[in-house]
């Protein structure tokens, strides 16, 4: 008995040795090559002395692949529960004052980035359309069909930005370009990335995509 277990032990030990090689070898940096594969040129690497990850994580788990987002056809719409909706193009969106923030994202898989964004206050963005008095939820609604929310309160509070650089560098499509929702202290399900629509609401009780599928909302805040 004891000599089979020994033997799956063994087996167990081996595969995840060739299953670490693969994934590359770590430096004196504590960087595994897989890890600075995932650098991209001119990407910067270090922020005021704390070292940045990769913008592009280990692996996509989006739920419909990476969108390629046409960037003169795009537009972010602001609607729901407000005085005026909106329509803003990209350029628009650039044109507000800009915030840059290092901000972790922990996925639920167990993996997690450091990052130094640079984006736009997502208030800035709600004002230009006014949110009506009874809104206090905030819908996201994504290019893929991705949807998750958030209180009102919260984005206001945490001056939470819609960020369009990551790493000093133009958002690569797989981390949502044009715009990601830098959803901080919140689990990665909270970034929705490749945003097309905010919508203002009153609906506490919203579930978006995998909040409907079990994840929490009550997460802290
Ligand atoms: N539009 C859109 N945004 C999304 C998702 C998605 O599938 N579609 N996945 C979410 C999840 S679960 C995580 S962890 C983060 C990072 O996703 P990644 O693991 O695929 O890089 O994006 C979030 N935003
Ligand atoms: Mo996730």
């Amino acid at each position: 008995m004891r000599k089979v277990f020994c033997c799956i032990l063994s087996f167990v030990c081996i595969f995840f040795l060739n299953a670490c090689r693969s994934t590359g070898t770590t430096d004196t940096d504590g960087i595994s090559s897989a890890t600075e594969e995932r650098y991209q040129e001119l990407e910067i690497r270090e922020y005021n002395g704390i070292r940045l990850d990769p913008s592009i994580g280990p692996r996509d788990n989006s739920i419909q692949g990476i969108q390629e987002v046409d960037i003169n056809s795009y537009v972010l719409k602001v609607s729901g529960l407000v005085e005026k909706p909106d329509s803003l193009r990209y350029e628009d969106v650039l044109a507000l004052p800009s915030y840059e923030k290092l901000i972790t994202l922990y996925c639920v898989e167990g993996w997690e980035a450091t990052v130094l964004w640079k984006g736009v206050l997502l208030k800035d963005i709600i004002d230009l359309a006014g949110a009506d008095g009874k809104a206090n939820t905030v819908i996201f609604h994504s290019v893929d069909g991705y949807t998750t929310s958030q209180p009102l309160q919260n984005i206001i509070d945490k001056n939470m930005i819609l960020a369009y650089s990551a790493n000093k560098l133009d958002l690569p499509p797989a981390l949502g370009y044009p715009f990601i929702v830098v959803a901080e202290d919140k689990p990665g399900y909270k970034w929705a990335r490749w945003v097309n629509e905010i919508e203002l609401s009153d609906n506490e009780e919203y579930e978006g995509y995998w909040e409907s599928r079990g994840y929490s909302d009550q997460v802290e805040e």
